[in-house]
């Protein structure tokens, strides 16, 4: 099963969207295999927005996202991936689709709520970054067996 690293911003934490957007995973059958709520240290926001280091919004990104408690997740399942990014819609909330969790909530691209990593290897690339020294469970649930064939 694929892995991809999630994080509800500071600004969806605030907002009382942790539930909402919980429970939106958890139907679409994606499973939670970590979370951790805690406020990201500055190092490990510039090594996750590293690509965008040059880009003029960096530090403000870097203060808010440091700026309060957020919530690192690794969701799991087939195609996680790009369901995640699929589930959180376009980066703009303006272009993002309603029924997605940006088209729904958000109002700004620097307060979009939630993150979720674009490829294998930004997701293992994050994953290492907010999970590196945790150790991960592996556990089985029984409604697989009606979510995968
Ligand atoms: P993504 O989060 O949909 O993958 P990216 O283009 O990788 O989008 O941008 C990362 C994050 O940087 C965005 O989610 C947003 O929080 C922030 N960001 C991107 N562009 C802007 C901007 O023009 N102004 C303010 N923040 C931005």
């Amino acid at each position: 099963m694929e892995q991809t690293y999630v994080m509800i911003k500071p600004d969806g934490v605030a907002r009382g969207l942790m539930g909402e957007i919980l429970s939106r995973i958890e139907k679409k059958g994606l499973k939670i295999a970590a979370m951790k709520l805690a406020v990201m240290e500055e190092s490990k926001a510039k090594e996750h927005y590293a690509e965008h280091a040059a880009r003029p919004f960096f530090p403000g990104l870097v203060e808010f996202i440091t700026s309060a408690p957020s919530l690192s997740l690794i969701v799991e399942g087939k195609d996680a991936i790009k369901i995640m990014r699929a589930l959180n819609g376009a980066t703009k909330p303006a272009e993002a689709a309603f029924g997605t969790i940006r088209g729904d909530f958000a109002m700004d691209t620097g307060r979009n709520i939630v993150h979720a990593s674009d490829s294998p290897e930004a997701a293992a690339r994050e994953i290492k970054i907010h999970f590196g020294n945790d150790k991960i469970l592996s556990y089985k649930r029984s409604v697989d067996a009606y979510l995968y064939e």
